[in-house]
């Protein structure tokens, strides 16, 4: 599964500020009525229908719509929105993969065709539930032919594509819609006659080879529909980690020793569960205002968790005096007990 939050930035904008709706809003640097330096990062799609894109030169934005909503980027504000809408997506399988803010990949393999449709809709409702914000889901045999269905589906859309469908949906398609062919690859496509997905595979794989090198093998393969299937979840080989906001800020020390030492359970039971040594403990505390910080203790051989997160949890509370909003624990220069 691939999910996609639609025009991210923009959206959130629109979220905080209801009066946006249904106006184009651009995301980026300051148009100063046309003679701006900067790019776009992003518009809602009511801005598209002007012509405007990510990356195009802000003054070019304001020429194309002087009536649009132009917005400085807010990133503090998008990253948090992210943190929250990913941690919505890890629920749904422990493999996932995050490709940036507002992008990210799950295997979900193992429940079967059916499950998994299911399942991958029942994320993107969550998600406007939780976070009032629309995503697109796309769903494959791989990364590829599921990131292909997200982009088609856009915005605010699902599409399934079945093994038995991925030629069928392939054919028709611009070169440049192939995940990792830019404008200069697509050009060499043309010249050898390649329009569309399907004209790929009847270049003689010889002469993709000589055009293209190593990477006209692998576009051959894509125009196939074979493409990697691996969803790598970085963080659960390098470190397990558990948090949690408090329903209110506090210090009360009866509130938030007890949650603290639940997490604590938590991310010691994953550990021995997957069989992992760990060398660093490390504790995350967020304060009132959101302002976080970490500490974190590296040691020779694996640590009791338990009394180490708590010293460290501890110095936290004894340094700040500030209400505390979260608290997390999280281990880390993890290893396989038979490594
Ligand atoms: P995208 O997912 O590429 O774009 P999007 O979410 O705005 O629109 P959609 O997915 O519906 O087509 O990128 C995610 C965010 O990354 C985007 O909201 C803003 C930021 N971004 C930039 O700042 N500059 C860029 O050139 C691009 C492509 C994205
Ligand atoms: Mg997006």
């Amino acid at each position: 599964m691939h999910i996609d939050m639609d025009c991210f930035f923009a959206q959130i904008e629109e979220r905080e500020n209801p009066r946006f709706k249904g106006k184009p809003v651009v995301v980026g640097a300051e148009p100063k009525f046309g003679k701006g330096r900067g790019v776009v990062s992003t518009c809602n799609y009511e801005a598209r229908k002007y012509g405007i894109r990510s990356a195009l030169p802000i003054s070019m934005a304001f020429r194309a719509c002087p009536e649009a909503i132009f917005l400085p980027v807010n990133m503090e504000l998008y990253k948090r929105t992210s943190e929250k809408v990913m941690v919505i997506i890890k629920r749904y399988s422990p493999l996932w993969e995050v490709v940036s803010l507002d992008e990210a990949f799950l295997d979900l393999t193992s429940l079967g065709w059916e499950k998994a449709t299911e399942t991958a809709q029942r994320l993107k409702q969550e998600i406007l539930k939780k976070e009032k914000l629309t995503s697109t889901v796309g769903l494959g045999p791989n990364k590829m032919v599921a990131k292909m269905a997200t982009n088609k589906a856009k915005p605010n859309g699902f599409l399934a594509i079945k093994p038995s469908e991925v030629i069928d949906f392939l054919d028709p398609m611009g070169v440049e819609k192939i995940p990792g062919v830019g404008p200069k690859t697509a050009i060499k496509l043309r010249q050898l006659g390649a329009l569309r997905i399907k004209d790929i595979r009847k270049i003689p794989a010889i002469k993709l080879r000589e055009v293209l090198g190593k990477t006209g093998e692998n576009i051959y393969q894509k125009a196939k529909g074979i493409a990697e299937d691996t969803v790598i979840s970085e963080e659960t080989v390098k470190s397990i980690g558990a948090e949690h906001t408090f329903e209110q800020d506090t210090r009360d020390p009866e509130i938030i020793f007890p949650v603290f030492e639940n997490l604590i359970k938590e991310v010691y039971g994953q550990a021995v569960r997957g069989n992992f040594l760990f060398r660093t403990v490390t504790v995350v505390c967020r304060f009132q205002g959101f302002e976080t910080h970490t500490k974190s203790k590296t040691f020779k051989l694996t640590p009791q968790l338990s009394a180490e997160a708590k010293k460290l949890l501890l110095q936290f509370i004894v340094e700040n005096t500030k209400l505390i909003r979260l608290v997390g624990v999280r281990i880390g220069k993890i290893k396989k007990h038979d490594e």
